[in-house]
């Protein structure tokens, strides 16, 4: 088991950061936690404004580019877990160009300064990348799931970008020794989701009455998994997972978008003629689906024992009180 006095987390104040870092500051006693963030459209720094005052944690507005920033913060954290980048697939359609900057330049970048500051390899670097990088399943064999070893096909820019630096990150622990993991996780939903994702959109949308923009059919699947699920796979795999290693995460919980939408709905008591058929996003991925039996026989991971529909009821819910 590996042990952990100063974690660098890069891209903390987005959604899944915010939840990490709450989670490592409330259930482990990591005793530093410095949180390297841009501050993008997606990152908001009141997300964790209540720890600013917490001597385990500290904020440092950068950007994972800033080379010099990077070197310093990196030499004095004994484990990365990185996690900026530019996340959502629709943007990365209508303008690539932040996504290779961020999300390849930047992991770029982070590896540049792992090696210069600790070349003996002392140092755990975990990227977390996705599920996307696999590319997309079809709808008409359910029993098909992406496993480690599947082909990195990614089809859209956001998901190439991830796949370039998931491909680097391997690069750098064949070539260099450095001691990384990747793991590739399903979709995520929980609080301090940035309202541009389906999740947070549809509720955001349907409390005011406007209508809920569904893609094509709406019948593309996403394998759901409630963040804090997320958020304990990515400790046992900082601990426990052997260096160069790469897992799956999901909770084996696949939903057609129409039926997710009308689970909102259902929810939030409002009328299923909310929904509004769209224009398909183009190259839209059918269907993801990991299979994640290498982190459970491995790490002995485990989903926590709830119901999708709880967590999600939980969720939509903590978006109605913000
Ligand atoms: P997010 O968009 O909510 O947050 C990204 C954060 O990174 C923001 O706080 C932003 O300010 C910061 N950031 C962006 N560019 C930066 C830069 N150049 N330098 C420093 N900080 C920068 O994303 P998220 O949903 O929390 O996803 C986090 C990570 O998890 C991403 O790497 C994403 O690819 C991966 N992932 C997400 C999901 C999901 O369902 N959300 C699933 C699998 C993997
Ligand atoms: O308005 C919408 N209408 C709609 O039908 C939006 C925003 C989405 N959709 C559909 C597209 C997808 O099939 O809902 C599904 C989910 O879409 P997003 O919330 O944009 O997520 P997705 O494209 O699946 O990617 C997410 O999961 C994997 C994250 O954004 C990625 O960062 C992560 O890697």
């Amino acid at each position: 088991q590996h042990h952990f006095n100063h974690l660098l987390i890069t891209g903390g104040c987005g959604f899944i950061g915010t939840n990490f870092i709450r989670h490592l500051i409330n259930h482990t006693d990591i005793p530093h936690i410095t949180n390297l963030d841009a501050l993008t459209y997606a990152g908001n720094r009141q997300n964790l404004v209540d720890l600013e005052s917490n001597p385990r944690y500290t904020f440092v507005h950068g950007n994972i580019n800033d080379r010099p920033l990077v070197n310093k913060l990196i030499a004095s954290a004994d484990a990365i877990v990185h996690m900026a980048a530019e996340s959502h697939v629709d943007r990365s359609i209508i303008d690539a160009s932040p996504f290779t900057q961020t999300n390849i330049l930047g992991t770029q970048t982070l590896l540049d300064a792992l090696r210069e500051t600790d070349p003996k390899n002392n140092k755990r670097f975990l990227y977390i990348s996705t599920d996307e990088v696999y590319g997309h399943l079809p709808l008409n064999q359910p029993e098909l799931k992406f496993s480690e070893s599947s082909p990195l096909l990614p089809r859209s820019p956001y998901a190439a970008t991830k796949a370039a630096a998931d491909l680097l990150v391997q690069a750098h622990h064949h070539t260099y020794k450095a001691n990384t993991l990747i793991t590739r996780c399903s979709n995520n939903f929980g609080p301090y989701q940035y309202p541009e994702k389906i999740i947070p959109l549809f509720v955001h949308n349907a409390l005011q009455n406007k209508p809920l923009p569904l893609y094509g059919d709406g019948l593309n699947i996403r394998d759901w998994i409630y963040v804090d699920n997320h958020i304990t796979a990515l400790l046992a795999v900082l601990q426990y997972a052997p260096s160069g290693e790469i897992y799956n995460i999901g909770s084996n919980c696949e939903i057609a978008n129409i039926d997710l939408t009308q689970q909102i709905l259902y929810i939030l008591n409002k009328p299923n003629t909310l929904i509004e058929y769209v224009e398909d996003r183009p190259g839209h991925d059918l269907r993801y689906a990991v299979d994640v039996t290498k982190i459970k026989q491995q790490l002995g991971w485990h989903p926590h024992e709830s119901t999708f529909n709880k967590d999600l009821e939980f969720t939509v819910n903590w978006y109605l009180k913000i």
